[in-house]
């Protein structure tokens, strides 16, 4: 991912966009990510989960929800 990216442009700033179903399962590469990389830009897609999942399969599956705040 952008991790990759930035650490081999420094003098570039890598942006990242991540759903919030694959920021769950990448949450410690950001954290690297934001030490190696701080010139790093993250937009997160928060769609309460892994919709392309549910177009596949299982579109009614609870464990295809991210817990959200309303
Ligand atoms: C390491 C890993 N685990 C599981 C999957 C299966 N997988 C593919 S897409 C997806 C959900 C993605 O959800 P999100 O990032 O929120 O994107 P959205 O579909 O909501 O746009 C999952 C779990 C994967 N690709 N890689
Ligand atoms: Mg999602």
């Amino acid at each position: 991912m952008d991790l990759g990216a930035g650490l081999s442009r420094p003098d570039h700033r890598p942006v990242l966009f991540i759903g919030d179903g694959s920021l769950q399962l990448t949450a410690t590469e950001l954290g690297t990510l934001y030490q190696r990389v701080p010139q790093a830009v993250v937009f997160l897609l928060e769609n309460r989960g892994y919709t392309v999942e549910r177009c596949i399969q299982s579109p009614h599956a609870v464990y295809q929800d991210i817990l959200a705040r309303d």
